[in-house]
């Protein structure tokens, strides 16, 4: 008897608009929504699997915006993965990756889904894939970014008093230094020894800046400086790391595994903040904590503000690293005014539950999307719920 090889049938992208709880102040952009780009790959066995793409403030961010992401999914990536085996989702994405440039966000959303369908049909939580996970929680860490100092402080007490977050990142680079500087002192003194305090720059500082801001934001106590500069400038974030009484953090300069081994060679960096969108996908990711931790460079589990799925995908794979010294940021579905699951995601004692179930462990709530879902219906391709 001959058994029918498991394909992949069709590949679904849709728009999701979701307002934020509050303005989202970035050096890059100010956020009052976010767009998730959701992902179905309908296999030939009934198995459906989920992905996500997101990125910040359209192109303000990263190279693909949610528009240009589903329009590349529908026109190039989903017409060469149709009638490819499902079963085996690294020949799927070595196909996608040899045929297309680029496209890191996309590629991760794809990878992300394949990864989902696979770990359902074989009845396991989508982290025993990458080996199986270490803790059944992660840490996360709340971004400040209203771009008010007492709302930030009234935040981040609210958060400390509730118990969901313990470790506030500060969004800054878009004022004087100083003024960002004078703003990060009194958030770290009004915190005090309950929390801890971080800054995010978004490549914003010359490098001078860098070396004036960091010495500062030392002495006031606060913990790590991601992406001071820009992400290109390697030999400045090298200086920088050299230089610092304070650790510093790789975010944008991380665009996979090619610039993770540039920035470990040269050690230009204490922490690395691992993306599963950025880094191209689940894979490319887990490469990059590996060159990571054979460097000693710490780890941190980032972000792209991604709604349920992407979090959910991030932290699986993050729940398989050895180490995670510096936590997770995995908060993007509660910066979201709506939840597209019929069962938000846990989020208790300053960490993020996992769920235990097959695949990503979550399901759709369609009811909530179909109202948020942008009319992109013409000229794609759409399964029936
Ligand atoms: C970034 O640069 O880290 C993560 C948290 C947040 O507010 O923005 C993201 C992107
Ligand atoms: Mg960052």
């Amino acid at each position: 008897m001959t058994t029918q090889p498991i394909t992949i049938e069709a590949v679904e992208t849709i728009l999701v608009d979701v307002p934020t709880i509050r303005p989202h102040r970035l050096s890059v952009a100010t956020m009052n929504c976010q767009t998730l780009v959701l992902v179905r790959i309908r296999c030939s066995d009934g198995v459906v699997g989920l992905g996500e793409a997101t990125t910040i403030g359209g192109l303000a961010y990263g190279e693909e915006s949610p528009e240009s992401i589903k329009v590349n999914l529908d026109t190039y990536f989903a017409p060469m993965l149709k009638g490819q085996p499902a079963t085996r989702p690294g020949a799927a994405m070595q196909s996608l990756r040899s045929h297309f440039q680029g496209n890191r966000f996309a590629k991760c959303a794809i990878e992300t889904a394949l990864f989902d369908a696979q770990a359902q049909r074989l009845g396991v939580p989508l982290s025993e894939l990458f080996g199986g996970r270490l803790t059944d929680s992660v840490q996360v860490a709340w971004t400040l970014a209203s771009g008010d100092t007492q709302r930030d402080i009234d935040e981040a007490n609210h958060m400390l008093e509730t118990r969901r977050h313990r470790v506030f990142k500060l969004k800054i680079g878009s004022r004087p230094v100083a003024q960002d500087v004078a703003h990060v002192v009194a958030i770290q003194q009004a915190v005090g020894a309950q929390g801890e305090v971080r800054v995010d720059v978004n490549q914003a500082w010359s490098e001078s800046d860098a070396v004036w801001a960091c010495g500062r934001l030392a002495d006031a106590g606060v913990s790590l400086v991601e992406q001071p500069v820009a992400a290109a400038q390697h030999h400045s974030l090298k200086r920088l790391t050299d230089l610092a009484r304070i650790p510093i953090m790789a975010d944008e300069a991380l665009h996979g595994p090619t610039d993770a081994f540039a920035l470990a060679s040269l050690r230009a960096a204490d922490v690395f903040a691992i993306k599963i969108a950025q880094s191209g996908g689940l894979s490319p990711a887990a490469s990059v904590a590996s060159i990571a931790q054979a460097a000693g460079i710490e780890l941190y589990g980032g972000t792209m503000l991604e709604g349920a799925i992407g979090t959910v995908a991030s932290a699986q794979l993050f729940s398989t690293f050895a180490s995670l010294q510096w936590g997770t940021e995995l908060f993007g579905p509660l910066l979201l005014t709506e939840d597209i699951l019929t069962e938000p995601l846990r989020y208790e004692n300053f960490a993020l539950q996992l769920p235990h179930g097959p695949g990503l462990g979550i399901t759709l709530n369609w009811e909530m999307i179909d109202r948020l879902r942008r009319d992109t219906r013409r000229g794609a391709t759409v399964l029936t719920s």
